[in-house]
């Protein structure tokens, strides 16, 4: 049985929407998306740095929703949604699962900054660096799609919710009104059934 540990919002929405990709059963257990709720010795013993996700697979632990990614494509894909080593995609395939979160990081960044850090503490600077920061790893994104529907030219695979998840993430951040291929990227996902499960169960502010 796969047990998925889980906030609303946080990056465990990668796991859980690409769970449902797979088809895949699982129980989900969604902590609270704080330090009281995520550092109690109960879950520490389970995952040490008291991070979300984490995903628990028989006697198998995993702490990076990257390394969850790799490890459910390659032990329960059929071959939809993995791009395995020497396939023609393979470089592509891991160079956006990691790129994801390069975006992440600045969306974590903001978060921290305009959600958690007390307001006396908050830095303007902070604040306009990531976004600038996060605005520029998210053209690069609309770029490399082009004409493509997604980051991959044979279609959709396992990277487009590693990175999707940091696009729903930063919409809600900065605005992407004049990225339109990543828009129209954002909304092909958004689309997708699996997507909609994920996001019941993790919805962000914007979707509630
Ligand atoms: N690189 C890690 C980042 C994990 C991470 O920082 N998760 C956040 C939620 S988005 C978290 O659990 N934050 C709680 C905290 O830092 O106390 C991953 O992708 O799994």
């Amino acid at each position: 049985m796969i047990t998925l540990y889980h906030c609303a919002g946080a990056r465990s929405m990668r796991s859980v929407w690409l769970l449902h990709e797979l088809g895949l059963e699982f129980e989900l257990v969604t902590l609270p998306f704080s330090m009281a709720g995520l550092r109690t010795p109960e879950y520490l013993a389970i995952s040490p740095l008291g991070r979300v996700p984490c995903l628990v697979d028989g006697e198998l632990r995993v702490i990076e929703s990257g390394a969850i990614c790799q490890y459910l494509c390659e032990t329960y894909d059929d071959g939809e949604l993995h791009r395995p080593p020497g396939h023609p995609e393979r470089v592509a395939w891991l160079q956006w699962l990691h790129y994801a979160e390069t975006i992440a990081v600045h969306g974590a960044s903001l978060v921290q900054q305009r959600i958690f850090i007390a307001p006396e503490d908050r830095s303007t600077v902070v604040q306009k660096l990531e976004s600038r920061r996060l605005l520029k790893a998210l053209e690069v994104i609309d770029q490399a799609l082009g004409t493509q529907d997604y980051l991959l030219p044979s279609g959709f695979s396992a990277i487009d919710t590693a990175v999707g998840y940091s696009i729903h993430l930063a919409s809600e951040l900065v605005d992407i009104a004049h990225l339109g291929t990543l828009g129209a990227y954002y909304a092909r996902l958004r689309a997708r059934p699996a997507f909609q499960r994920s996001l019941e169960r993790s919805p962000l502010a914007g979707d509630a």
